[in-house]
This record gives structure tokens, sequence and C-alpha cells, in this order.
């Protein structure tokens, strides 16, 4: 594997000097300061990559650039904005990037409920909970349709926690899921967050998936021209919120995707801690299935519950079988040198850490600390070495 890590740019507290010491050689950036939907200009990309290769380090994936919203929705101005997706592609071209990672998931990234769960070791994760999740949409947010989601059981729950929190504490919940996690580009406040759901009112799973794939049908061939590998992360949870449609959370989801757009170009990145919340998600089956359009790995590991409640686990616990998962992408990868295949080691990132050591004191990104990761980072290099040397590699 190429070891790789996520870097939010020079305002990011996690050093390139650190990232250097925690072992990674690759970096996975993205031009946050760049409104969605914009072009990426080549002095942009190019003052970035300079940045990274100063530091001696490599600028290897690029996550994300997103999809702005209205190509998921296919109204307004979308198709400048697909054009502008395009640009971009050809652009990181010039500058020498070609992997590319992005979502399709309506309205939020990625989604927790609380950023500072404590687990046993005293250490800081990320999780979700249902029923302050439930509290978040049918009392603060007070979404219309929300209460056909929840039992009355559920719903008596969510009262009692929402009625159970402070005013700072409702704030606190309200900002977690809205205010835009690190990467998500998109905050919004309450008031506009009603208003983007409203956009999705006609848009059910089957019209947001004919969306996407219209959307891939636009930038594949681009990427296929430029030999760019696009990967496409898993919803996180994989499943819908917010009665919002979610259609890239399972097996069938992506075997779809790769028979609309069957070109390689068209990949997945492999995220174990999205895939592995859902029970029915077979992670090895998944990648055994996929593991030639696998072009970005993120390892980490989640620890779910039966009633849909999770947290980010320690990179080799949790679900998430991390053993049996680098064993295949160690096949998969002597599978590409004997096949010559350009990028035979796939990029990963260890994806998110606990906050632990020094961190608890320190500002840092939810999910993004550096010790943290640098732990995930060096137990999935151990192990992977490990699996490797076993197989007499
Ligand atoms: C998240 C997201 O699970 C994850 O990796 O931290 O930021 C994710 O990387 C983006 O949604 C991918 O586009
Ligand atoms: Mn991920």
């Amino acid at each position: 594997m190429k070891q790789t890590w996520r870097w939010y740019g020079p305002d990011d507290p996690v050093q390139l000097l650190d990232i250097k010491q925690a072992g990674a050689t690759g970096i996975v950036s993205a031009l946050h300061q760049i409104p969605n939907g914009e072009v990426w200009t080549v002095e942009a990309i190019n003052e970035r990559k300079q940045i990274i290769e100063t530091a001696g380090l490599e600028w290897s994936v690029v996550e994300s650039i997103p999809v702005h919203e209205t190509i998921k929705t296919r109204s307004g101005g979308f198709k400048v904005y697909i054009d502008n997706y395009k640009e971009s592609i050809e652009n990181l071209v010039t500058c020498g990037i070609n992997i590319v990672c992005y979502n399709f998931m309506p309205v939020l990234d990625w989604t927790r409920t609380s950023l500072d769960y404590e687990v046993a070791d005293g250490s800081k994760a990320l999780r979700f909970d249902v029923i302050a999740f439930a509290a978040f949409e049918l009392y603060l947010l007070k979404r219309p349709g929300a209460e056909t989601v929840y039992s009355d059981a559920e719903k008596a729950e969510a009262k009692a926690h929402v009625d159970g929190l402070s005013e700072d504490e409702k704030k606190t919940l309200i900002n977690n899921i809205i205010a835009g996690l690190p990467g998500a580009e998109e905050g919004y406040t309450l008031e506009q967050f009603q208003t983007i759901l409203d956009t999705y009112k006609n848009i059910d799973a089957q019209k947001l998936k004919e969306n996407l794939v219209a959307f891939l049908k636009e930038i594949i061939p681009v990427a296929a021209q430029n030999e760019v590998l696009m990967c496409i992360h898993p919803d996180d949870p994989p499943y819908p919120i917010l009665g919002l449609p979610r259609v890239v959370s399972t097996e069938a989801d992506y075997a779809y995707l790769f028979e609309q757009v069957p070109h390689i170009s068209n990949g997945m990145t492999f995220c174990t801690g999205s895939l592995g919340v859902r029970a029915d998600n077979d992670l090895v089956q998944i990648f055994k299935r996929f593991a030639d359009r696998t072009h970005f790995l993120h390892l980490r590991s989640t620890k779910r519950d039966d009633k849909g409640n999770f947290y980010e686990a320690n990179h080799l616990e949790g679900d998430v079988d991390m053993f049996s998962i680098v064993k295949e992408v160690v096949e998969e990868e002597v599978k590409r040198k004997a096949a010559g295949r350009r990028g035979a080691s796939i990029p990963v990132r260890p994806d998110h850490g606990h906050q632990m050591l020094d961190d608890l004191s320190k500002k840092t990104n939810p999910g993004y600390s550096g010790i943290g990761r640098l732990r995930g980072l060096a137990e999935l290099r151990g192990l992977e070495l490990g699996i490797s040397k076993s197989l007499k590699l």
C-alpha cells in the first residue's frame, strides 16, 4: 500500500513535517478555499503541490472535488458545474495528479452526533447515536415527515433526550450535524438547512441514481481520456437519513454504477469505516468483487450495536476484520504488479483516528487529529508487513 495522509492545507494544525514523521509518503488534499463548483485552476493546484513537494512529500490523491448540489438534483446551473468539474480534472492532470475521490451524498457529507465520545481508554471518538439524531430532526429541526421514520418508543426516547439537553448541548448537537465536518465543504444554519432539504422533495433513490449515472456519463470519459482514476466514496452512514435518498451504500449500489459506466476510471474509494456500519455489507466480498476498481483505500473500523448506533473504534478493533481486508489488498497488489499495472500499490490513508494523548488538550479537526491517525497508520503498516512477510513477498 502507498501510505498517505489527509492534509487540509496550510491551516491544518497537523504540519507536513508531522506527517513525514508519521511515516506517510503521500498526501491527500483538496483546495478547500475554492467555493464548491468553481474550477480548480492550474495555478492554484500547482501552488498547493509545490508546498507539499517542498516538504519532500507527494500529492497522491485529491479528496475531494466536491460535487455541486445542483448536479445531484440536476437543476439550476448544473451544466456549468459539470463543465467546471471536467475542467478541474483536466487541470489536475496537467499538474500530474490523477486520482480523485468524491462522494454523492445529498446535502450532508459524513454525519455524526457526537465528536467527543469517550471510549474506555479515555481517548475520544466520533459517534452516531440514532436517538440523538432523532431528537435533532424531530424536536430541533422539526423536519416535516420526520415523525414517520421513528417508532413511538423511539420518539419518546428522543423527546426525553432533547429535554435532558442544556441550550449549549442543543447547539452542539445541531452544529455537529449541520455545520460541516472536516472536508464537508458546506455548512448550514438551521434555517438554511430545511430549505436545502426541500430541494430534494421530488428526488427519490431512483432519481438520485439516475442523476449520478448521468454525471458519471459526463465525467468518466474525460477522466478516461486523461488516465484519471475517479473513486467514489461510500455514504456515511450508509443508509438514508433526513428523508434524503442515499445511493452509494452497498455492494449492489456499486455494482449498478460500474455496470452503467464500465470504464476502469469509474472506481471506488473503499472506506471500511463507512461501509462497515451496515451488518449486511460483507467487506471482504465487496473488496474482492471490485478489487481492480479500488483506486483508493480508507482504512478504519467502527463498532455498531443492533440499534443503528456506532462509534469509531481503533483501527484493528471493532467490526471490521482488518486482517482479512489487508490480506486481500496485498494479494490484489501482487496481481497488479504481475500484470505490470501502473499504480500497483494502492494509496491508503488511516481514515480518522481517536483524539488522544497530547491532542486531547489541542484544537484538532474532528477525526483528523495527528496522534490518533499516527497510531492507526502504524498499526496498518505493521499489519501489512506481517502479512507480506508471511506470504513470503
Ligand atoms: C470522511 C469524508 O469517511 C471519510 O473519509 O472523512 O470526509 C470523506 O472523505 C468524503 O466524504 C469523501 O468525499
Ligand atoms: Mn472514508
